[in-house]
């Protein structure tokens, strides 16, 4: 994990974990904007329409992509396949490689690395991105001749396309993507289905979260229609991992350290993995999106938290509350951001100087406001 511009959290939506760290800044209820309005899906709708004979279209995603992510951009990708662009390329910024849990996905043949993306395209599409520093050296696309267009979810998400679909109120982006597919005309078919159900099961946390709404179940439904199988999606997607990865868990969570005094009484569970952990058991970074998992079924902790070392003296940090703490004003005093359920940010510092910095941000004023719900 890198630093952005911006104090950005750059960490993926954990697979099958609490609701994501938003990608960005720190975002809150005030001040969120209202969903697209009926000219901006007009001009979504122009735009993909009125893109010239053999136009190029090039579709982005944030860096270290997750289900919504990808499932979102392949899905839009092979509804555009649909309606017969062919010169047609999705791709994210960083390494070329797609996670374990999403190498089954559809349209996957779309992905190029991001040093073959189209330099010009007239059309470019991003996908759960908030800003554009999610978008990498990427980002230079959005000010070249074509029109940029910006689906996203995420509140905090200023709208820095020339159209933007950002609505706030969506459970993952793949809502939007879904929207906008049926508004130009594509049917949904089993291909397309799997990449927005995959991107709507990750964002919800396998439909468990609040975000979770009649409309949510309600998509779920359409897809389903299709006749995709969910037990075989949710199996590759969420309850599949090498048997490294269980031994690292195991070691992982065997030092857990839970401290009931921690945040005024409501309680602290916290353990760390680092890189020695991974190469030990030969795991790649993402396997340890799933951690905060296991660590935040204690019952007796109101906040969870996981250190993942990203460099010498550096640690990705993941904090989720059970709901009496708002651990998103931890993060945003320790330089990251989230919501109030889940949020992040990144350290430098031992393990035991990071956790320090959080009990004291959990003992003071700060952790106990605000009544933000967003999940
Ligand atoms: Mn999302």
């Amino acid at each position: 994990m890198t630093a952005h511009p911006g104090g950005a959290l750059t960490e993926a939506t954990p697979v099958g974990s609490a609701p994501a760290e938003p990608a960005g800044l720190a975002s809150t209820a005030a001040g969120r904007p209202a969903g697209p309005t009926e000219a901006d899906w007009a001009a979504a709708v122009a735009a993909v329409r009125q893109l010239p004979p053999d136009g190029r279209v090039l579709l982005i995603c944030h860096v270290n992509p997750d289900g919504d992510a990808l499932g979102s951009m392949l899905g839009f990708g092979l509804g555009l396949r649909r309606l017969g662009v062919r010169r047609l390329q999705a791709t994210f910024p960083g390494p070329p490689e797609v996670p374990e849990p999403f190498r089954g996905l559809p349209g996957l043949e779309l992905l190029v690395p991001a040093a073959d993306a189209d330099p010009a395209p007239d059309l470019v599409i991003c996908f759960d991105a908030a800003s554009d520093s999610r978008l990498g050296d990427l980002a230079d696309r959005l000010t070249g001749t074509g029109t940029a267009l910006v689906l996203d979810h995420h509140a905090s998400n200023a709208g820095f396309g020339d159209v933007n679909l950002v609505d706030p109120a969506a459970a993952a982006t793949s809502v939007v993507a879904e929207e906008l597919l049926a508004r130009l005309g594509v049917t949904l078919d089993a291909g397309i289905a799997e990449c927005l159900y995959v991107a709507l099961s990750t964002d919800t946390g396998s439909f468990r979260f609040d975000a979770t709404t009649p409309a949510v179940h309600e998509m779920a439904a359409r897809l389903l229609a299709t006749g995709i199988r969910p037990g075989d999606i949710s199996r590759r997607v969420f309850d599949s991992r090498p048997f490294g990865a269980v031994r690292l868990f195991g070691e992982v969570l065997g030092r857990a350290r839970l401290e009931p005094a921690a945040a005024a009484g409501r309680g602290l569970v916290w353990t760390y993995a680092t890189q020695d952990d991974l190469a030990r058991h030969d795991q790649r970074p993402y396997v340890l999106e799933a951690l905060i998992d296991p660590v935040r079924c204690t019952a007796e902790a109101d906040v969870s938290c996981v250190l993942k070392q990203t460099g010498p003296v550096e640690w990705a940090v993941s904090l989720r509350s059970k709901g009496a703490v708002d651990v998103s004003r931890v993060a945003v005093a320790l330089g990251g951001g989230g919501h109030r359920l889940a949020a992040g940010f990144t350290a430098k510092g031992t393990v035991d100087e990071v956790v320090d910095r959080i009990r004291a941000e959990l003992a003071g004023p700060a952790a106990g406001g605000g009544l933000d719900p967003q999940g």
